[in-house]
């Protein structure tokens, strides 16, 4: 109840000022603030002061004049878009009521990544979690390592043109007493497939009292741990492999999510924290699934018995270099001709244990140049070819007709990246010419990528 006097002069001799008593209820005006969820995503806002919760509750009156401010949240499979209506932008939407109001909030679903899922960090597939020193996808720079040893100089592949990397502080260390800091993969689609498997390559410093995980999730709110650093001191100078099964969680899942976090830290000793590369979810269990001559790889599976048995790429048997139940590692020292083959494993024990069928397990390689350094030169020099899957074991080199002699040729046996250094032909005429590389299963050309000066 508000009251309040209005006097009117007037020239009644009596009353030369009248007065006149006002009482009454102040009329507050109150306005709507609709809220509606639009896009092919799904999400929740909310408001501040409360009021909506949109899902459920998309309108509130609210008091004339009222700040209302909205915040939106993507659920996992979705991104958070923009506004529309009565804010933009895709920051927080504030607003004064000083109308009826309509906002608009924009989700985006974001499709599952069908297996194979691989990526050599090279271009954008969609983690969340980027921050400015924190997770950060770029080129590979060396630098941190307080305690430890610094990240590395190059990504997990040097002689390829990709030098990006996934990584905490790229060059630097993390701080200390760092909360948790996660990155997350898009979803990834494994339905169909029984068996998923996480691969990467990972080069990691961090202190037993600092925390490194990762963690994947079939729905983007549920995480089971997958790997957790020890209690003692990882210093990495070198990249290592990571496998893992993982299809006990994401086995026929429709969105899978890895999950990559440094952090929480103590109060001292800094590492340069998490570098990763060119990691897969793949349902084929054999790691690497592709190389040629030379090629050393992994089978991963049940069941295998504990007694050596044979392995079968197509129809030639690979060389067995250990055999555990859950575990054949093998060297390829003859290959099929290039291609896709079932690999066979056959156990030895229990007696009349039936093979194992990978199909399309392993594709063979024939040799692949990149590109040659220097791209000039004249009789006796040195040059050097870069490549893939040149084998291991010696094939031959040519500039234009004339053999180049190979002074040098490796390959990692691993991912098959390769390099052979040769010297320039004396009779070689002057002018651009071929190169060609062939080893015991093929053999790739590069045209006129070398000129006889
Ligand atoms: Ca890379
Ligand atoms: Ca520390
Ligand atoms: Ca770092």
């Amino acid at each position: 109840m508000k009251e309040a006097v209005l006097s009117i002069p007037s020239n009644a001799p009596d009353t030369p000022m009248f007065h006149v008593p006002l009482k009454g209820t102040g009329l507050i005006r109150k306005y709507l603030l609709s809220v509606s969820l639009t896009g092919t995503g799904s999400g929740l806002v909310t408001s501040s002061p409360p009021g909506i919760d949109c899902g459920s509750d998309c309108e509130e009156e609210y008091e004339q004049d009222t700040v209302v401010t909205l915040g939106a949240s993507p659920s996992p499979r979705s991104v958070f878009t923009g506004w529309s209506g009565a804010c933009s932008g895709t920051g927080e939407c504030t607003i004064i009521m000083n109308s009826p109001m309509n906002v608009a909030a924009h989700f985006t679903y974001i499709p599952s990544i069908p297996l194979p899922f691989f990526d050599d960090f090279s271009t954008e597939k969609g983690w969340i979690g980027y921050e400015v020193g924190g997770w950060e996808r770029g080129p590979a720079e060396e630098g941190g390592g307080e305690f430890g040893y610094p990240d590395p100089e190059v990504d997990h592949t040097p002689f390829s043109v990709d030098n990006y990397l996934l990584g905490f502080a790229i060059g630097g260390d993390y701080p200390n007493n760092l909360s948790e800091r996660s990155i997350i993969s898009p979803p990834i689609d494994c339905k169909d497939n029984d068996r998923v498997y996480l691969r990467f390559w990972g080069w990691l410093n961090v202190e037993g009292y600092d925390r490194a995980t990762i963690h994947v999730s079939n729905d983007g709110t549920n995480w089971s741990l997958v790997w957790v650093n020890p209690v003692y001191d990882i210093t990495d100078d070198q990249w290592f492999r990571y496998a893992f099964d993982i299809s006990s969680i994401a086995a026929n899942q429709e969105a899978v999510y890895i999950k990559f976090t440094m952090g929480p830290t103590d109060d001292s000793y800094r590492y340069s924290g998490w570098n990763i590369d060119d990691l897969e979810v793949t349902s084929n269990p054999i790691d690497p699934h592709e190389g040629t001559i030379g090629t050393v790889f992994t089978i991963y599976g049940t069941d295998f018995g504990d007694k050596k048995g044979k392995i079968l790429v197509g129809d030639i048997a690979a060389k067995v270099l250990e055999w555990t139940n859950e575990r054949i590692h093998c060297l390829l020292s003859k290959v099929p001709l290039p291609g896709v083959y079932n690999v066979k494993v056959i156990p030895k024990v229990p007696k009349g244990a039936s093979p194992i069928l990978f199909e399309a397990g392993f594709k063979v390689r024939s040799p692949q140049i990149d590109w040659v350094e220097p791209a000039s030169g004249s009789a006796g020099d040195q040059i050097t070819i870069y490549g893939g899957f040149f084998g291991k074991g010696k094939g031959k080199v040519y500039i234009g007709t004339q053999a180049c002699k190979v002074i040098t040729w490796g390959m990692d046996d691993f991912t098959g990246e390769s390099m052979i250094v040769c010297t320039v032909p004396k009779k070689l005429v002057p002018g651009r010419h071929d190169i060609k590389v062939t080893n015991k299963i093929g053999s790739d050309t590069c045209t006129e990528c070398f000129e006889m000066e």
